[in-house]
């Protein structure tokens, strides 16, 4: 394997490790996964610039975590980094168990320095690719790793057996250190410096300076069918991703089994995941895999292209690579069709069980904004906001005041329409708006049904938010451009086989309808997952009460839960 790249360095045979390790192990029955996560300091080397990164074990991208559908899952993660800490499991629906979610503030009071907790969940009804990542400051620009839940012994994949499998994450780096970045922006009151490069396991390619041996290889042989676990685990971009020559068939997102379609390339927002089948039916060679961001608003963005290489067994080093053709950075029209293809796979075994009728219709906005500031550069602080709310961190976490019901910690009226209704994604209202801050949720009762639109407006600017929901997996029942109309869209929804996930793409412009069952108790954050718009407050959470049933109530917390 050594021999496989002209770029071959010791982390893609890592990489190929690993993946063996995970086909390896097939445990007859449900079992304990042990982890042990040291948060340390590394020195790493990319685009000619050598840094220390936080990172899990020293290694860049951490471990994966392979699990079975119903294993039981103990992380202990150590903290030995001058940073608090804290790890999301992102797409676990962690049933009863806000206590191992992770998002600092919000289920867990940070690990200090020299502390450890033990993230202890049940993987219960999913299986397929999701990840794990940092879940404070902005320390998840380097934190981060794929989750791989495999299907229960002798229940097989709903597609054609892959012959292998490969994890693909793709990744920002930026040269200088990122919290030293993250805090002069905040300084600033403006975007901080966009990131260097995009990465593929954690490698730019050799389109990048210094990055020959930064590169990350995959070896196939013809004939073969290949299954990929892409994630987006980038702070800032969504990413379109392709293999050059190659087709792709999508089967599953989010960890939820899609009605398969093929096609050239994937739209890809941070927070999800993406997995393909890959048949090697090619011309042997060698071929680029790469990634480039998707934006259509006029707003800059990392526009540079990381690669990776596919490459056929037995073929020389020598061959240049060929580059697939990604759709342009701007186009709007493929990101609203490829959207459109994702369905439910909708089976008897994987129904879509989409609710049909909607105890609490919700209607936030998405809005972007600027409040006095006057230290800041322009006298002005760039923040965001949902129905003209811009989320306050609060200084416990709001699981633990709920659990305790600690006064004080949170408000529970987070409006369910915003204060105004105006022509949202008409034209732009440049004024600065003076958006409320304040920690305020929406309690939910337990097991009512939830419509969420989100709906984007033209404060300050459009652009596409990804929304994450934590605790739920949700339809996306409707999306569209320009503003939801509550009297004509509703009867568009497709309630059959939408699709079914935990991060959504609202369009540039335009809404998303998301549609969830409210049976898991606690406290869930949703926010936009572009860290930048999480840090600007783009962020919320629902209290879901407990259930009148012994099981239906929030578990009661580990005993060496993280205190504030
Ligand atoms: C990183 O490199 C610096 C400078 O060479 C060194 O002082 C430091 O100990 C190294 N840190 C780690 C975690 O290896
Ligand atoms: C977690 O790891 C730390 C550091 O190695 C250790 O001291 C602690 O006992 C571990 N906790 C558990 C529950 O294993
Ligand atoms: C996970 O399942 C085990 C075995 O059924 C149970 O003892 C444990 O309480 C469960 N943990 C959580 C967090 O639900
Ligand atoms: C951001 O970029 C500017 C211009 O290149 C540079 O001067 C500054 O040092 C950078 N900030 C950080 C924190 O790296
Ligand atoms: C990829 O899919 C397109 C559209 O379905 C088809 O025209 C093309 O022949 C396929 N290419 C390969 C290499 O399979
Ligand atoms: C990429 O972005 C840079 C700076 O933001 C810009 O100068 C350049 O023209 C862009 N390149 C492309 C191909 O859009
Ligand atoms: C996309 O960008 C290209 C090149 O910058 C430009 O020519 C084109 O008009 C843009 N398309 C749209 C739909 O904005
Ligand atoms: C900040 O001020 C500069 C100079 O007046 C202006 O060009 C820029 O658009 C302003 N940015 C924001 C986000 O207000
Ligand atoms: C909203 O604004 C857009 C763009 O300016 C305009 O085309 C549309 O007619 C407006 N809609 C309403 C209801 O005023
Ligand atoms: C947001 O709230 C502020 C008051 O806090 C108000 O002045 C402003 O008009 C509101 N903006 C919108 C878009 O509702
Ligand atoms: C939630 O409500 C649905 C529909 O009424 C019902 O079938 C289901 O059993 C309820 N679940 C729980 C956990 O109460
Ligand atoms: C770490 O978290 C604790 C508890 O929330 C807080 O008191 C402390 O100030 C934080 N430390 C740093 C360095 O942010
Ligand atoms: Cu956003």
């Amino acid at each position: 394997m050594a021999g496989l790249s002209l770029f071959s360095s010791p982390i893609s045979c890592s990489v190929f490790f690993f993946v063996f390790l995970g086909l390896a192990f097939s445990p007859a029955e449900a079992a304990i996964k042990r982890y042990q996560f040291d948060i340390q300091m590394a020195n790493v080397s990319r685009l000619c610039h050598a840094k220390p990164i936080v990172t899990v074990n020293g290694r860049f991208p951490g471990p994966t975590i392979y699990a079975r559908e119903g294993d039981r899952v103990q992380i202990n993660v150590t903290n030995h980094v001058p940073y608090n800490f804290s790890i999301h499991w992102h797409g676990l629906k962690q049933y009863r168990n806000g206590w191992a979610d992770g998002p600092a503030y919000i289920t867990q009071c940070p690990i200090k320095t020299g502390s450890s907790y033990t993230y202890d969940f049940n993987v219960t009804g999913q299986r397929g690719t999701l990840w794990w990542h940092a879940h404070i400051l902005w320390l998840r620009a380097t934190v981060y790793g794929a989750i791989v839940i495999m299907p229960k012994p002798g229940t097989p994949f709903p597609f054609p057996q892959p012959t292998r499998e490969f994890e693909i994450i793709l990744g920002e780096w930026w040269n200088n250190d990122v919290e030293s970045i993250e805090k002069q922006g905040n300084q600033m009151g403006l975007p901080p410096n966009m990131s260097d490069a995009h990465t593929i396991n954690g490698k730019p390619g050799p389109l990048f300076p210094c990055s020959e041996k930064h590169t990350f290889a995959m070896e196939v042989e013809q004939g073969k069918t290949y299954l990929l676990r892409i994630i987006n685990a980038a702070l800032n971009d969504e990413l379109f991703f392709g293999i050059a020559g190659h087709n792709m068939t999508v089967v599953e997102v989010d960890a939820v089994y899609t009605k398969p379609f093929t096609t050239q390339a994937i739209l890809i927002a941070p927070g999800q995941t993406t997995n393909v089948l890959v048949k090697a039916n090619q011309v042997r060679g060698r071929y680029f895999m790469s990634t480039r961001a998707f934006m259509d608003a006029p707003i800059p963005v990392d526009n540079k292209t990381a690669t990776a290489i596919l490459q056929y067994k037995g073929v020389p080093n020598t061959v240049l690579p060929l580059l697939p053709k990604l759709p342009a950075s701007n186009d709007t029209a493929f990101a609203l069709s490829y959207n459109k293809k994702l369905r439910s796979l909708n089976s008897a075994q994987y129904p879509a069980n989409v609710p049909l009728n909607v105890d609490r219709n919700l209607f936030y906005t998405i809005g972007l904004g600027k409040n006095s500031c006057p230290t800041c550069v322009n006298g002005t602080r760039l923040l965001a906001s949902l129905n003209n709310i811009s989320f306050v961190m609060p200084k416990t976490a709001l699981l633990q005041a709920h659990y305790f019901n600690l006064k004080g910690v949170f408000r529970t009226d987070f409006p369910d329409r915003p204060p105004t209704t105006f022509n949202f994604t008409g034209a732009p209202l440049t004024a600065n708006l003076g958006t409320s801050a304040g920690t305020r949720v929406s309690k939910i009762a337990f097991n009512s049904t939830v419509e969420l639109v989100l709906q984007d407006t033209n404060l300050l600017t459009v652009e596409s938010h990804p929304f994450h929901l934590h605790g739920y997996n949700f339809f996306v029942v409707g999306t569209g451009i320009g503003n939801f109309d509550p009297e004509k869209d509703p009867a568009k929804y497709n309630l059959v086989d939408p699709m079914e996930r935990n991060t959504v793409g609202v369009p540039t412009g335009g809404w998303t309808a998301i549609r969830f069952r409210a049976d898991n108790p606690g406290v869930w954050f949703m926010h936009c997952h572009l860290e930048l718009h999480t840090g600007w407050g783009l962020k919320t959470a629902f209290v879901v009460e407990d259930g009148p049933g012994q099981d239906q109530s929030v578990l009661p917390p580990p005993k060496d839960l993280p205190q504030c």
